[in-house]
């Protein structure tokens, strides 16, 4: 009994490993699993996020044509990220005349605990004006933490007319 002691005092010295997981469900609720072997914090890490591509509906939120003056298609963007104030925001390039697009661009964002996700679809007009076409908000923590335990691959939402697809890619 007498040599437990310090071989009890060294065990508390060392530094405590990330726990172990095979799936995101042997972590904490607020975790997700690395590459099926340690759990890592969702939140306040940074992620490489994509919208990956847009559609919109073929007539404007009015139900005339997009631009009127050039009778061209809309020209869709993506802005994306926190709904806080101050939070991480992300904004695709813009695609002209169309109302089905495809990005190959990519945003670092950072995620807060108790901040929402959203991505938001606009068609952008002369003199820099947006018009705002559909979007979707993920409110709640748990709902973000299960977009990135689907981490690297590509996840699909729509609410017809609009859909969009977008990636978190793995903290850089
Ligand atoms: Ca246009
Ligand atoms: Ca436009």
């Amino acid at each position: 009994m007498r040599h437990l002691l310090p071989a009890v005092l060294l065990l508390a010295a060392c530094p405590e490993p990330k726990p172990p997981c095979d799936a995101h469900e042997d972590c904490l609720s607020t975790e997700f699993c690395v590459e099926q072997d340690f759990c890592l914090s969702v939140f306040d890490r940074t992620y490489d996020v994509a919208v990956v591509n847009a559609t919109v509906a073929s007539l404007s939120p009015t139900l005339g044509p997009w631009d009127p003056e050039d009778e061209t298609g809309p020209d869709i963007l993506a802005l994306y990220g926190s709904t806080a104030e101050n939070g991480d925001i992300c904004v695709t390039s813009t695609l002209m005349d169309t109302t089905e697009g495809t990005w190959d661009e990519s945003c670092e964002l950072t995620l807060v605990a108790g901040e929402s996700f959203a991505i938001e679809l606009y068609d952008e007009d002369v003199d820099d004006q947006f018009t705002f076409l559909g979007g979707w908000i993920w409110e709640d923590d748990a709902s973000i933490v299960n977009l990135v335990r689907q981490l690297g691959e590509v996840q699909r939402i729509e609410s017809p007319p609009y859909s969009a697809e977008f990636r978190f890619d793995p903290p850089r």
